[in-house]
């Protein structure tokens, strides 16, 4: 069969994770409590039947045979995170010996099956020890990350080439501190904007340390972009989905690669008396600060419309005083968790990173799509996921476009590797290229893993 979409001979192919998400907690590992293992217990009926950390993939005893099971499938790179609090319990202080040793095992398993280790510093997971001083509320949490940092680079920066700082840096802020959906659950614009500032901050510094350190790599960050469509060409809709896009993307996204806040956000939030402090020296660390790589974690658009109504301006202010969500008629929809599909997204974004910021070099560090009872869909044994399957070409094919055009993209990353606990939906949604059986621990390979294969040996399909 002829191969109709053709990537370059040097594409990355893989899949992400993230450690709390999959490495599991032994009896004696000596791992400290992060705000997940500490809110999943706490706050118990927030999780999807239950389900807290303790039950994830179990990467932490099983890598070896999980990093088999990549190199089975061909993998050429793989990216998942280091757990603060596995490698420094309390945060700050004295290391895990164990953690470093784990780490330390996983990078040189990965590197000896030709599997590029992508290593995340930070994917929500806050040790708990700092979560009690603040977390990133708190300014003195950016000299904690920084030397967290520092220390994985010293221990591990010989042999890791791609880091990333943080993974989706608008979550926490917007999860944590506004929306109510992950622990601390506060509910305060402000606070959510400085523990915003506070990540940027710490992720700059990361980077000022990792190029101080004159290591042979790349450094860069990993964001969630949703691409914002208003209802209509209508100016009202038109203002709407610029607020969305300046409140949850532009935000994050111009500090980080364009070294400054947007002006039209600060006017706003001093407007609102909502601006976070900002030290003399902050902007000036923004400013110089320039990353090498973005990844960009896609799954769906965000479509707004004009205000369907006035909104109280007596109550807490929030991004959505200026638009609604917009629920487009016809729109595709995973409904296993309610949110549309739409492929062409990923090519926007794209032409997006082209235009407006620099074309840098960036990869597809999640893409894929998570369905509940996915055991109805076992065949013989094996998860018969033809749907995974068309969503992944859907998109790939948006990729090849968009890198027709010019895009430099180096690579593309399925979310996720195995079934693995997603957050306040635990195991809700299955993602993974092998299913996990949650009674037996058995991984076993879906039709999807199969088919990823092929097109990894092809470079294309
Ligand atoms: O599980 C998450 C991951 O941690 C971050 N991106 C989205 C995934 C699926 O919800």
């Amino acid at each position: 069969m002829t191969t109709k979409y053709k990537f370059p001979e040097s594409f990355f192919w893989g899949a992400s994770t993230s450690a709390t998400q999959s490495e599991g907690r032994v009896e004696g590992d000596n791992k400290g409590e992060n705000i997940w293992d500490y809110s999943s217990k706490e706050y118990n009926h927030r999780f999807f039947d239950g389900v807290t950390t303790e039950k994830t993939s179990l990467f932490y005893q099983d890598y070896k045979e999980d990093i088999d099971r990549m190199a089975d499938i061909h993998f050429n790179s793989f990216r998942t995170s280091i757990s603060w609090s596995r490698l420094i319990p309390d945060g700050v202080g004295e290391i895990n010996e164990q953690a470093v040793e784990f780490y330390n095992n996983v990078i040189d398993n990965l590197i000896a099956k030709g599997i590029e280790p992508f290593i995340n510093l930070y994917h929500f997971d806050m040790p708990m020890k700092l979560q009690e001083k603040g977390g990133f509320e708190n300014r003195e949490i950016i000299k904690a990350y920084k030397s967290y940092a520092e220390t994985c680079f010293e221990l591990f920066g010989d042999r890791v080439k791609y880091w990333f700082t943080f993974n989706e840096p608008m979550i926490p802020a917007e999860a944590g501190y506004l929306h109510d959906r992950h622990y601390p659950y506060v509910v305060d614009f402000k606070r959510a904007a400085t523990v915003l500032h506070h990540t940027i901050l710490a992720h700059c510094e990361a980077v000022d340390s990792y190029r101080k350190k004159g290591l042979d790599g790349k450094i860069g960050i990993i964001m969630d972009v949703i691409p914002v469509y208003p209802r209509s060409q209508n100016s009202a809709d038109v203002k709407a989905g610029n607020m969305a896009d300046l409140f949850y993307t532009r935000s994050l996204n111009e500090p980080i690669l364009l070294g400054k806040y947007p002006e039209e956000l600060i006017d706003i939030l001093k407007e609102h008396d909502q601006l976070p402090d900002v030290e003399k020296n902050d902007l000036e660390l923004i400013k110089q600060t320039a990353v090498d790589i973005l990844g960009i974690n896609y799954y769906k658009p965000r479509r707004v419309k004009a205000k369907d109504y006035e909104i109280n301006k007596n109550g807490i202010f929030s991004p959505e005083w200026f638009f609604d969500n917009y629920e487009m008629p016809g729109r595709r929809m995973n409904t296993s968790r309610g949110i549309e599909i739409y492929p062409k997204g990923i090519y926007d974004i794209a032409m997006m990173i082209k235009e407006k910021y620099g074309n840098i070099d960036w990869f597809v560090s999640e893409n894929g799509i998570g369905i509940q009872e996915e055991e109805k869909f076992i065949e013989n044994g094996q998860v018969n996921d033809e749907y995974r399957i068309d969503f992944l070409k859907e998109h790939l094919i948006w990729v090849k476009k968009a890198m027709d055009e010019g895009s430099n993209c180096l690579g593309f990353h399925m979310w996720t590797f195995v079934d693995c606990w997603s957050w306040i939906n635990a195991y809700k949604n299955r993602y993974g290229f092998y299913r996990l059986d949650l009674e037996t621990g058995e991984k076993t390979l879906k039709k999807s893993g199969e088919w990823f294969k092929t097109v990894i040996d092809k470079n294309g399909f």
